[in-house]
């Protein structure tokens, strides 16, 4: 008669049971930082705009971030996942070369 509770099957010793390891599933997505750029014609008023309308930026950070550029050359609005980012990004661009404003934005992987 086999030993139900021993799946190695043996007989005699202590009853031994396998404890398999769950795999948490949850993976973290890739992250992309959302860029701008600075330049030398967009007004800065377009760009505070930009970054509230976009971004979910108040009239404070939003003024913060586009000095930070004015002043560095490049900035960050926001980190998001691959489509979000390159969502951004098209909506950035049409609404600036709607305004014939020459605004670039871009992303970078993290
Ligand atoms: N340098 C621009 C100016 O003096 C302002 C500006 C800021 C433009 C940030 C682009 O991403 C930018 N009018």
């Amino acid at each position: 008669m086999g030993n139900e509770e021993n799946p190695a099957g043996g007989t005699g010793g202590p009853a031994t049971s396998v404890i398999a390891k769950v795999k948490p599933k949850t993976k973290k997505p890739n992250l992309y930082r959302v860029l701008i750029l600075n330049d030398d014609y967009t007004p800065m008023e377009f760009v505070v705009h930009v970054l509230e309308k976009f971004f979910q930026k108040d009239v404070e950070a939003a003024t913060k971030i586009m000095l930070h550029v004015h002043h560095h050359g490049i900035g960050e609005c926001g980190v998001f996942t691959y489509e979000i980012a390159e969502t951004k990004v098209t909506q950035v661009m049409d609404f600036a070369r709607k305004h014939q404003h020459p605004l670039q934005c871009v992303m970078e992987k993290k």
